[in-house]
């Protein structure tokens, strides 16, 4: 209706002052003409990080590189049934998944302002690295639409090392690289690369050899195998890392870490186990939908621990803006998470998170059976507190949902 319409217009002129606004932040521009690596890490979740099992870390290059970069520890995956292809969705074209299905698999057709069309519009050399087959997700499709100027897959790499579903994460990043590399050196132009790890997938079982924690009780369950395949992961995070030093890229490279989504493991006795206590609700709710991400900034500024939440919608936004280009006529939901820390994080589910209140829906989607808490202190309050945020995020989700079923981006850059 025209009413729905004005609505969304209104909310985006929101959105774009604020991205107006964040042209005067310190670090808009910083890293002008620099590369932007996107690594998507397959089922990472945050509450592996930092953490040892058996005497050892996890994540020792994750946790090693958290040195010198930002680490957001109250990052939220935000995707619903479209998974894998539902964060990249959020990442590189910063709107809401659908309630139901993919983004990817439903309206691959209609018009969005990706990361990877707006970088090529600049000039940038635009990739998606995946080495699995290119129909699933309906990426072949939908990546051509992103107008990615290339996406590797499956055929374009040897399967030198069978891991998984498909080639293991430290052949998949080596060739990765060696390809940038050569293609780098025909097209001086930066790159934007975006990567899809695979081997951290369910079901986790890794073959014995590279099977390098002692896991104790976990030995042979699901979690067990859950943190091998995760250390696995993160030791080709830290070959990935190295390859770029020795190629000479990695002080010419804003390099992005974060996971998908959760690992499909539910049952909260697992998780206490793996920490040794018992875990609140509202600590479940923060295992199951927070992931990690890492931003390594060339010369390792701002490094540090951000607290705020924040998710994978503002990533585009973030990169965008510390690149020096302007969102300020494009259609994306998420914030630059320097330039503002006053965002409300909205799940699919309805759940958000600010800084000041955490609200968990329940079974049945009827507000007033959820919980509220008061943050940072985590303690339950009174269901009201989190009414005004949470007709936001409904709304919020609503015009995500309206912009992309009905193709408006198209519609209303032609109303401008
Ligand atoms: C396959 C991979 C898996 O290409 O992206 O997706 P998922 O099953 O995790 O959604």
């Amino acid at each position: 209706s025209n009413e729905e319409l004005e609505e969304t217009i209104a909310y985006f002129s929101e959105k774009q002052e604020e991205a107006r606004k964040a042209i005067r932040a310190e670090t808009f521009g910083k890293y002008k003409g620099k590369n932007v690596i996107i690594v998507q890490v397959e089922a990472f979740m945050n509450f592996v990080i930092g953490k040892e099992i058996g005497g050892e870390e996890i994540t020792p290059h994750f946790n090693n590189l958290m040195k010198d970069s930002l680490y957001f520890e109250n990052f939220y995956h935000q995707t619903g049934q479209g998974r894998t292809s539902d964060a990249d969705f959020l990442t590189n074209i910063s709107l809401h998944p659908l309630p139901t299905g993919s983004v990817f698999v439903r309206y691959p057709d209609h018009e969005y302002d990706s990361l990877s069309s707006i970088l090529g519009s600049e000039g940038y050399h635009t990739a998606a690295f995946h080495a699995y087959e290119s129909s699933f997700w309906n990426r072949y499709t939908i990546y051509k639409n992103m107008k990615y100027d290339e996406f590797l897959n499956r055929n374009n790499y040897i399967m030198d090392e069978a891991v998984g579903w498909s080639l293991g994460d430290k052949s998949f990043f080596k060739q990765s690289v060696n390809y940038i590399t050569e293609e780098q050196g025909e097209n001086p132009a930066p790159f934007y690369s975006f990567m899809i790890t695979l081997t951290s997938h369910h079901p986790y079982v890794m073959p014995a050899s590279l099977q390098e924690l002692n896991t104790g009780s976990l030995d042979g369950t699901m979690m067990g195998d859950y943190l091998q395949s995760i250390h696995y992961a993160d030791a080709a995070l830290g070959e990935l890392v190295e390859q770029l030093k020795k190629e000479g890229l990695w002080e010419d490279t804003l390099l992005l870490v974060y996971g998908d989504h959760d690992s499909s493991i539910k049952e909260k006795a697992d998780y206490e186990t793996f920490l040794g206590r018992s875990i609140s609700d509202l600590e479940m709710h923060q295992i199951m939908n927070q992931v990690p991400l890492l931003m390594h900034l060339p010369d390792g500024n701002n490094a540090g621990v951000y607290l705020e939440p924040a998710g994978q919608i503002d990533i585009t936004p973030t990169v965008l803006h510390l690149l020096g280009i302007s969102t300020e006529e494009n259609y994306l939901m998420g914030s630059d998470l320097l330039s503002t820390s006053k965002r409300m994080t909205v799940l699919r589910t309805g759940a958000f998170a600010n800084s000041d209140l955490v609200y968990i829906p329940s079974e049945d989607h009827l507000f007033e059976n959820g919980s509220c808490y008061e943050m940072p202190a985590g303690e339950q309050t009174d269901i009201h507190a989190c009414k005004p945020s949470y007709e936001k995020s409904i709304f919020e989700l609503a015009i995500s949902d309206r912009l992309i079923t009905h193709n408006l981006i198209h519609k209303l850059r032609s109303k401008e």
